[in-house]
């Protein structure tokens, strides 16, 4: 990495705290990644991606803003990427995955939070996220109370706009989100001094799902046996999917679909053709939260898809055709996101069945269903999966943590007699 520490002292990071996360996460993304065996060649590009997440991506980001263009930060899927690439924005994931800013938040937000709230929040109070620092507006969204309350108080150090969420999916819902989808329109346009055209936002839409299509290609490959690539890789991908540049990442998620689909004709896998396969479901797992996967895979099975934000339901739902006019592509947005089936909606029947039909198209074993503590949305929805995935016959183990390193053992202890029981 250069040297980016005036880069940084611009955007007011702590220096000293800085720099021991990146000595952190460096780190582990050796002892994790780097260690793995039989990676596809593809994976090196996104191994650049991580060791330049601090440095070249940031400097994109600046030059980005020097050029007069915004910087959009968003905590959750449900914030239209597409709406802020046509008014001239980039929009990055805040990732929030670590246990490293979880104690920043402390007398914040009360602890038995959810550590993604906690860390989201953290990471500003700590100054070590280039990305919060180079956001020029953060995008909330009332999906969980927790975020919810969140927001109000980031809204304190920081420019920050909510969007409300509907918590139905009914046509009076679908209704309201479409309003508030048309509010944030109108609070980008102030941000960005620019008019949302139909055009630029077909073109912004039309990249995004190309970034979509190429991601989908990628998961589809894990269904093959040997499995192609590992779980802990597949996941880095849709990580960085939320903050790298989009034609960049497409074209690179494509070459690495390639070079999957030759290693499925060459029978070549990332873990034996008879390694136990695993379904990932539950709350996203942002980066750097790589334990559960680093975990499993150790013991020699391997993750074949993530029903999860960071995976199926960021790729899944395509962007309905409609008539190209403004409204009628806000209403098909809409559309699109409120076939994200996150389980702050009720009901959300719809998950369940995303979950039984995804194990058996990714020729899962079993599934894992995995929730970050203090997630009540989540862990109210894991006894509907257990009982559907059981009366469809697919084992089924859930888990509950945080981003610590602290229950590791116990969660390995539980990983091995479910498969185990699964062989
Ligand atoms: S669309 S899953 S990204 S809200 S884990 S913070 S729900 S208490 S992250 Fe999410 Fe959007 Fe839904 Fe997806 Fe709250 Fe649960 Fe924490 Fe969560």
């Amino acid at each position: 990495m250069g040297d980016y520490r005036q880069m940084w002292t611009d955007l007011d990071l702590d220096l000293a705290k800085h720099d021991e996360l990146l000595g952190i996460l460096g780190q582990v993304y050796t002892q994790i990644y780097l260690a793995q065996k039989d990676r596809p060649e593809g994976m090196k590009y996104f191994d650049f991606v991580v060791s330049e997440a601090h440095g070249l991506r940031i400097q994109e980001l600046q030059e980005h803003r020097d050029k007069g263009g915004k910087v959009v930060g968003a905590f959750c899927v449900f914030v239209p990427e597409d709406v802020t690439m046509a008014l001239g924005g980039v929009q990055v994931g805040l990732c929030a995955g670590a246990d490293f800013a979880v104690p920043a938040s402390d007398g914040l937000i009360p602890s038995k939070t959810c550590p993604l709230i906690r860390a989201s929040l953290g990471f500003k109070m700590n100054k070590t996220c280039p990305y919060i620092q180079s956001s020029d507006i953060l995008i909330g969204e009332n999906t969980c109370d927790g975020k919810k309350k969140m927001f109000e108080i980031m809204g304190e150090y920081h420019p920050t706009y909510v969007m409300d969420m509907p918590q139905k999916k009914t046509a009076a819902s679908r209704d309201m989100f479409i309003s508030e989808l048309k509010a944030l329109v109108v609070k980008l346009e102030a941000e960005t001094g620019r008019k949302l055209e139909p055009g630029a936002l077909s073109a912004a839409t039309g990249k995004l799902e190309a970034k979509k299509a190429a991601i989908r290609r990628l998961n589809k490959a894990r269904a093959a046996k040997p499995a192609p690539i590992s779980g802990l890789d597949a996941l880095l991908v849709s990580q960085i999917a939320f903050y790298d540049d989009i034609d960049r990442f497409t074209g690179k998620v494509n070459e690495l679909a390639d070079e999957l689909e030759a290693r499925i004709k060459e029978k070549k896998g990332a873990f034996s053709e008879s390694a136990p396969r695993l379904l990932y479901s539950g709350t996203p797992l942002p980066l750097p939260d790589w334990k559960l996967f680093s975990i499993a895979e150790s013991l020699g099975v391997v993750f074949v898809g993530e029903e999860s934000c960071v995976g199926s339901r960021y790729y899944t739902t395509a962007t309905p055709k409609c008539d190209g006019s403004l409204d009628g592509q806000i209403s098909a947005i809409a559309d699109r996101l409120l076939g994200t089936h996150c389980a702050c909606f009720t009901p959300n029947s719809e998950r369940v069945d995303d979950i039984v039909s995804m194990a058996k198209d990714t020729n899962a074993d079993g599934v894992v269903h995995y929730n970050l503590s203090f997630c009540q949305t989540y862990a109210a929805e894991s006894v509907k999966v257990e009982k559907a995935l059981k009366k469809a016959g697919i084992p089924v183990l859930s888990l509950e943590s945080d981003f610590s390193a602290n229950d590791g053992e116990q969660l390995k202890t539980r990983l091995q007699a479910f498969v185990e029981m699964m062989k």
